[in-house]
């Protein structure tokens, strides 16, 4: 059967890569290629440089007021619903997360479209007092330039609307460069910029290898800023090569987030807390609470509930329903995960659920693993430290709050923590101590479009959502008028 294809858009046209040439994206449940992307390189990466800084300096979009530009924005978000199904379809052939959520997270990723559509217009300068009479100062806030938006493969289209909502309401243009292996979606939905009225030039995606074209995009030094989602190591080449054209970056790299369950916890949300925190989306979110944190005097209860309440979880095909637990998205990172199973044993850890490739008769070429559990984990083990991304848990167990602050501060990363207490004066102990970006109470994996998201420590720079996060996207002016008639000193500062 011919594979679907999805073009580029670069400067308002769509095409295939400059050479020709084409990369298969391949349905992780039935480990077959099914959708084709351009594979750009470092031609195509230019292309897209040119086209958004040629519409960033001339044609209607920076003559556009700001608030005919969040208007724009927000007819994206209107768009959004008459294509959700067909995107979160998209997007499960493409990564493999369950049909369910991701049917539910692209129509979520439309509020991003209203929040920052309706943030253009009130991004506001200041007048400032001044200390000098004759003088007014006040400041403005004006984009910055071409953004290029780089994206990771398990949340597609989400990750770009963090990026790309804010960037276009501060009046830049951007590349958008999903990942190889999840590109489809970024693709039909940049359809939806052009139907809203989006002038050419103003989003453009490019697609390829992030050691071609991503790289390309990063090192181009009409590049004002770079914002990127994926994976530590690619984040720190990305800061280097940003930062030698001086130039920043919004980094979110990933966790290694620990999720804490006091022994006064309500047990019951407690373990579908902990389910919810690393074995949704088979473990692959930036957020995964990947370190269960119990208190000793609780662990055997807790574990058999957690183990009762995960004998039957359902391991199979993203787009059914009745699935649980989809396959892992790519060849590498099922790989990977697989070796993680292995390390953890070979470490000494015990593993008391799963702890292999999961057989799916249906789909035998398919990448599943087996929701896994580990106990008896101390937190220098690798498995402990290292990001898995996937559906694997570490147990560890801790006696009182001292000992819980230490283990779960105890870690290179700081992307979320979770608690779970009924204490009060605990739960605010532990959302001042944590080291984290997100804390949770008594819930884990809430994020919105109206809160910043982001790390402490090794897990990113800057934060994403919310108010704050369009000034990574503005630069401030400051503007000085004299009301005090003729300079009459060319020597001295005034
Ligand atoms: O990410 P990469 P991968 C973590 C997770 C996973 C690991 C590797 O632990 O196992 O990262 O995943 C582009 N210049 N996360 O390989 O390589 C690439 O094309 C510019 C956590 O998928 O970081 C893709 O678009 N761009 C994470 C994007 O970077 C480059 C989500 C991410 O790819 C590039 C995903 C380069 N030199 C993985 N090299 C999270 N924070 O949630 C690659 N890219």
């Amino acid at each position: 059967m011919a594979l679907e294809t999805f073009e580029q858009l670069i400067g308002g046209k769509w095409g295939g890569a400059a050479d020709g040439g084409w990369l298969e994206s391949v349905d992780p449940c039935a480990g077959q290629p099914w959708c084709r992307v351009p594979h750009g390189k470092v031609e195509d990466a230019v292309r897209a440089v040119d086209a958004a800084s040629v519409a960033f300096k001339d044609g209607p979009w920076p003559r556009m007021t700001a608030t005919a530009r969040g208007a724009l924005l927000r007819r994206v978000g209107d768009l959004i619903e008459q294509e959700a199904d067909r995107l979160a379809e998209i997007e499960t052939r493409d990564n493999g997360k369950l049909l369910s959520e991701m049917s539910a997270q692209v129509r979520y990723t439309a509020q991003w479209y209203y929040y920052y559509g309706g943030l253009a217009d009130k991004i506001e300068g200041a007048v400032l007092p001044s200390d000098k009479p004759d003088m007014v100062n006040f400041t403005r806030l004006e984009p910055i330039g071409p953004v290029v938006a780089i994206t990771a493969w398990n949340s597609p289209l989400l990750l770009a609307a963090y990026k790309v909502a804010p960037a276009l309401a501060a009046g830049n243009t951007v590349v958008i460069k999903p990942s190889e292996h999840a590109s489809a979606s970024t693709l039909a939905f940049a359809r939806l910029f052009e139907e809203a009225g989006m002038p050419p030039g103003v989003v453009n995606v490019v697609t390829g290898y992030g050691a071609e074209v991503g790289a390309a995009l990063t090192k181009d030094p009409r590049i004002a800023k770079v914002t990127f989602t994926g994976g530590e190591n690619i984040g720190r080449e990305i800061a280097m090569e940003a930062g030698r054209n001086l130039r920043s970056t919004v980094l979110e790299l990933g966790g290694k987030s620990p999720n804490i369950v006091f022994e006064d916890a309500d047990m019951e949300s407690a373990v579908n807390g902990a389910i919810s925190g690393i074995f949704a989306a088979s473990g692959q979110t930036c957020v995964a609470g990947s370190r269960l944190l119990l208190q000793s005097s609780i662990h055997d209860e807790f574990m058999d509930r957690l183990l009762a309440a995960t004998k039957d979880i359902r391991v199979g095909n993203p787009l059914e329903a009745e699935t649980n637990v989809g396959p892992i998205a790519t060849r590498a990172q099922y790989e990977r995960v697989l070796g993680y199973l292995d390390i953890a044993k070979q470490e000494g850890a015990e593993c008391v659920r799963g702890g292999a490739r999961a057989d799916v008769a249906a789909h035998p070429d398919g990448w599943f693993v087996e929701p896994t559990i580990f106990t008896g984990v101390t937190n220098d083990m690798r498995i402990a430290r290292e990001e898995v991304f996937g559906p694997v848990l570490s147990v560890l167990k801790f006696d009182d709050e001292e000992d819980a602050i230490a283990i779960a501060n105890d870690s290179s990363l700081g992307l979320a923590a979770g608690v779970w207490t009924r204490d009060l004066t605990r739960a605010m102990t532990m959302t001042q101590r944590l080291q984290a970006g997100t804390v949770w109470v008594n819930t884990y994996r809430a994020v919105s479009f109206l809160s910043p998201f982001g790390g402490y420590k090794d897990s990113g720079i800057g934060r994403e959502n919310g108010m704050d996060a369009i000034k990574q996207f503005l630069q401030v002016k400051s503007v000085w008028i004299s009301t005090g008639g003729a300079v009459a000193n060319p020597f001295v500062i005034r």
